[in-house]
């Protein structure tokens, strides 16, 4: 007989599990769910459209192609795919003044003088790569549609976003269930170039390193209703700083409406609260501020049963496995 290795039920090595341990071995963590893929769901707008599927198939090649350390390919975006965009950047300057949080006010607006935010012309990955390096040292990595949570969120350990490049079907242009680049480089971009956000990401990308399947649900948890669907209040207002929300503006206006419930923030609730991502979320958590919503998570975090503790080391880009604690 062979060796014999301790697994948990979920097959995971307690004692050491294989997880990235430098940014170049997020080269093998682009597994995908394929529940939204076009070709396999028959609710998907672009299941009967040929051509959509065709274009879906040629951007996704670029992501299983894509190597660290390669600038990302650029895609020449068609002129449906170009209106779209628009439709979806004219809603975002309209609520954007009232609804949206201060953070994203902040950077969308650095985003436009630096011509990157425009009308009418989709921001290529790479351009936005390079904006947010220079102001948080997060990277993008371009992804064929929705990763597994745990390759996803150990990505953000890194400070590497993993990005989808392709553009939602032209007949459903204010929601999609599934993330395309509209919702990403509106919706998830101008945070990641927020300090307090940025950290705040990469800490839950820290904490799922090694971490056990029902620990990666916890957070994938958490992550889902504070950087996909989060509302903050700022001086008494309930504001928006969900991505998910951001780049939907049906989804927005039901958030802030009074039909929801609105929860104040609390991973030790949130973190076990069933979710659903085919209709607007019925329950939404408000959290104080960034720096409260770091707080609270941190306290949460650290009674999480991982045998060990790591670190981000930025000048190798490598993760540190601290001994024991
Ligand atoms: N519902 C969002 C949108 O339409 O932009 C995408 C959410 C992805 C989790
Ligand atoms: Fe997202």
């Amino acid at each position: 007989l062979g060796e014999v290795t301790i697994l948990t039920e979920n097959s995971i090595n307690v004692k050491d599990p294989w997880f990235p341990r430098h940014a170049k071995d997020l080269d093998n963590c682009n597994h995908l769910m394929t529940k939204y893929e076009p070709e396999l769901d028959m609710n998907h707008p672009g299941f009967s459209d040929k051509v959509y599927r065709a274009r879906r198939k040629d951007i996704a090649n670029i992501a299983f192609n894509y190597k660290y350390g390669e600038p990302i390919p650029r895609i020449q975006y068609t002129k449906e795919e170009q209106e779209t965009w628009t439709a979806v950047f004219k809603t975002v300057l309209d609520l954007m003044p009232k609804h949206f949080c201060a953070e994203y006010q902040r950077v969308f607006a650095l985003l436009q003088k630096e011509g990157i935010f425009r009308p009418d012309k989709i921001p290529q990955l790479e351009e936005m790569s390079e904006f947010l390096r220079r102001n948080t040292g997060f990277t993008l990595r371009p992804a064929a549609g929705l990763l597994t949570a745990r390759d996803f969120l150990a990505s953000l350990a890194f400070r590497v976003f993993q990005s989808t490049q392709y553009v939602r079907h032209q007949t459903t242009p204010f929601h999609t269930p599934e993330p395309d680049c509209i919702h990403e480089l509106l919706g998830h971009m101008p945070l990641l170039a927020d300090p307090g956000f940025a950290q705040f990401s990469q800490e839950i990308g820290l904490a799922s390193l090694g971490a056990s399947d029902a620990e990666i649900e916890k957070l994938s948890t958490v992550y889902w209703f504070t950087v996909e669907f989060g509302l903050c209040k700022e001086n008494g207002e309930i504001k928006a700083y969900g991505a998910g929300l951001l780049s939907a503006y049906g989804e927005l206006l039901h958030a802030i409406s009074e039909k929801p419930e609105h929860r104040p923030f609390d991973p030790n609730v949130t973190a076990v609260q069933p979710y659903q991502d085919q209709e607007y979320q019925p329950i939404y958590y408000v959290a104080e501020s960034f720096e409260d919503a770091k707080d609270k998570f941190r306290r949460w975090v650290s009674k999480m049963s991982r045998p060990f503790e790591v670190r981000y080391n930025p000048h190798t880009q490598r993760v540190e496995v601290l001994d024991s604690v």
